[in-house]
């Protein structure tokens, strides 16, 4: 519980210097602390490579979803690998202690090709980390999630979709209502 408590006042110092402001529609904030998965136990934070994300980084993910649908995914991290570029991605299903268990991306419309699997139609919060080992991204959309279909952010390797899995978070995105 201490490291809850901990990440918990870190995480919203991370969000207290970000954009801020009032909110029109709804938001829901996930942050954990990234452990081995064998330590992981009830964690909903997974480290997979400690090289680049070491046990003890945080991670914060806020989601924003405006009255018309429009969602809005906040990510930021503190501790990972210093002055490295991370790919990452909303994926479909809850992180595990294999890094597969988050399953394919989430998409909003589904398909294999190109013209599916680009950051239009899906959610990639790519980042370069600091030389503190620091690192924030966002991207929008006009579409929200479906319900139950998103579940997690995976940290990659590298950007774009070819890096291997680093890092995953569970994060119960909200869906269209
Ligand atoms: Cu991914």
């Amino acid at each position: 519980m201490v490291a809850a408590i901990y990440a918990g006042t870190l995480a919203a110092a991370l969000f207290a210097t970000g954009t801020g402001g009032t909110v029109h529609g709804s938001s829901l904030e996930t942050y954990g602390v990234f452990s081995s998965p064998a330590a992981t136990g009830k964690s909903q934070a997974v480290a997979y490579d400690q090289s680049l994300v070491p046990a003890g980084a945080l991670v914060q993910v806020r989601q924003i979803t405006r009255p018309n649908g429009a969602t809005t995914v906040e990510l930021r991290v503190a501790g990972v690998k210093p002055n490295h570029l991370f790919g990452v991605h909303v994926h479909q299903k809850a992180c595990g202690a294999d890094p597969a268990a988050a399953g394919m991306h989430y998409q909003n419309k589904p398909g294999m090709d190109a013209a599916h699997v680009n950051k239009k139609n899906e959610v990639w919060l790519d980042f370069k980390s600091n030389a503190r080992g620091n690192g924030s991204a966002v991207a929008t959309h006009t579409w929200a999630f479906r319900k139950d279909q998103a579940r997690s952010v995976v940290i990659h390797s590298e950007p774009g979709t070819k890096g291997a899995r680093a890092a995953c978070l569970t994060v119960p995105f909200r869906g269209a209502s």
